[in-house]
C-alpha cells in the first residue's frame, strides 16, 4: 500500500507532468518526485519535450545538482518508467543505478516497445507498486492513451453556442457569442492540442486565424483545414507563418492556385472527406491530440465517425431563436440513437458555462 506522503508526492508528480501538456507529443506527460530513505521530497522533474530527457532522469538529475542521496529512496511516477532505449536510455534502468528501493507509479506503459519497466524494477529487488492516483494519472495522459490504444488522435470537440443551442445567427454572424473568458480558455485548448481542424465553411465564414494566442512560447498547433474542393484562397490568415497548416482536399479537387501549401489528398465520404483517413494522416505526422473547431458539418461528420472523445461546450446566455444549430447531421435519426455523454465538469466562465462531457460507454 501507498503511503500518504507517496500519494502527496504523485499528486505533485501529475501536477509536474501537467507542464508538458501541448509540448511532448507523441511522447506522454509524465512527471516524477523523489523521496530519500526518510520519505522527504528531495528532487522532481518532467518529461518537457519529445526527445528530451524522460521525468525519471531529469528528476535524478535535480536530486543529484542538490547533492541529495536517492539511495534506499522512493520514485514516484506518473507512468510505469520506461523499458527501453529510444532517444534516451531506460528510466527502469536509471532507477536501479541510482539504488532506490521502492517505485510507486500511476498508470502502466502500454505502448510495445517501452512496456515492461515495472517487471525489470521487480526483477531488480525493488519494491514496485503500480496504480496510485491511477484516474486522476489517466485522466491527465488521456489523449496519449487514447492515441496509442486506438491508433487514432485524440478528438476534442469544441463548440459555442447560445443558450438554445445557436452557434450562429440567421445571418450568418458567429462572432463573439461567448464572452472574451470563453475565448481565452479556447486559446489554451489549442495551446494544449497538437492540431486544430476547421472546415472550409468556417474558414469563409470567419477567417479565423486559429493559433493559440496568449500562448506564443508554447509549440503551436497544426492547423488543419477540411477543404474538399480547395476554395481557401492563398491570402486567407491561416495560411499566415505563424504556425504550420494542412490543407485537406478531395482526391480530385485543383490546387493549383495553392503552390507551396501542404496539402494531402483524401477519399470522399458523404459530402465530405473521410475522417478516418484524415485521422490517420495526422496520426502518422505524429499528431496525438486534435481540437475540432467546427462547423456544424464537419462536427457531425466527426460524431458519425465515432470519432469525438470529448465535447467542450462554451454556452453563453443568450437567445437567437435561428441559425444554425452547433452540430449539424450526424446520422442520427431517432431519440433513442442519440449519442449519451457523461458530463465531467461544469464551469462558469465569466458570464458564460463551460461544459465539458465523453461520451458513455456502450
Ligand atoms: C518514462 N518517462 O518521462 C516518458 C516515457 O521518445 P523516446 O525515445 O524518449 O521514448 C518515448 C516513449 O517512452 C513513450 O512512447 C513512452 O512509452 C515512454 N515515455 N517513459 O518512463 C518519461 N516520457
Ligand atoms: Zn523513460
Amino acid at each position: 500500500m501507498a503511503t500518504a506522503t507517496e500519494a502527496d508526492a504523485m499528486r505533485r508528480a501529475l501536477a509536474l507532468a501537467a507542464r508538458g501538456l501541448g509540448s511532448t507529443s507523441p511522447n506522454p506527460v509524465v512527471g516524477c518526485v523523489l523521496l530519500d530513505a526518510r520519505g522527504r521530497a528531495v528532487g522532481e522533474g518532467w518529461h518537457q519535450r519529445a526527445g528530451g530527457p524522460h521525468a525519471e532522469v531529469s528528476a535524478l538529475c535535480s536530486a543529484a545538482e542538490a547533492g541529495h542521496d536517492v539511495r534506499g529512496g522512493t520514485a514516484v511516477v506518473t507512468l510505469e518508467p520506461c523499458n527501453h532505449t529510444g532517444r534516451t536510455g531506460p528510466c527502469a534502468q536509471a532507477l536501479i543505478a541510482a539504488g532506490v528501493g521502492r517505485v510507486v507509479y500511476a498508470v502502466a506503459d502500454p505502448t510495445p516497445a517501452a512496456t515492461g519497466g515495472a517487471a525489470t524494477l521487480a526483477a531488480a529487488g525493488i519494491d514496485t507498486e503500480g496504480g496510485l492516483l491511477a484516474d486522476e494519472a489517466t485522466a491527465g495522459n488521456i489523449a496519449w492513451l487514447t492515441s496509442v490504444l486506438s491508433g487514432r488522435p485524440y478528438v476534442l470537440w469544441k463548440y459555442a453556442a447560445t443558450l438554445d443551442g445557436r452557434s450562429a445567427a440567421a445571418d450568418g454572424s458567429s462572432r463573439w457569442i461567448t464572452s472574451a473568458e470563453s475565448r481565452a480558455d479556447v486559446h489554451r485548448l489549442r495551446a494544449e492540442a497538437d492540431a486544430v481542424i476547421v472546415g472550409a465553411g468556417t474558414l469563409r465564414a470567419d477567417d479565423p486565424h486559429l493559433a493559440a494566442r496568449g500562448w506564443e512560447d508554447v509549440s503551436q498547433p497544426l492547423r488543419v483545414v477540411v477543404d474538399t474542393h480547395a476554395t481557401v484562397r492563398p491570402g486567407a490568415r491561416v495560411l499566415d507563418d505563424a504556425a504550420p497548416t494542412l490543407i485537406a482536399v478531395g482526391e480530385d479537387a485543383d490546387t493549383t492556385h495553392l503552390p507551396g501549401v501542404d496539402i494531402v489528398r483524401l477519399p470522399h465520404e458523404g459530402t465530405g472527406l473521410a475522417v478516418d483517413a484524415l485521422l490517420a494522416e495526422l496520426h502518422r505526422r505524429g499528431v496525438r491530440s486534435v481540437l475540432l473547431e467546427g462547423g456544424p458539418a464537419l462536427a457531425g461528420a466527426f460524431v458519425a465517425a465515432g470519432a469525438v472523445d470529448r465535447v467542450v461546450g462554451y454556452l453563453a446566455p443568450a437567445l437567437l431563436g435561428a441559425g444554425p444549430a452547433a452540430l449539424g447531421d450526424a446520422g442520427i435519426a431517432t431519440v433513442t440513437a442519440a449519442l449519451r455523454l457523461g458530463i465531467t465538469d461544469v464551469t462558469r466562465l465569466g458570464p458564460d458555462l463551460r461544459i465539458t462531457a465523453a461520451p458513455t460507454a456502450h
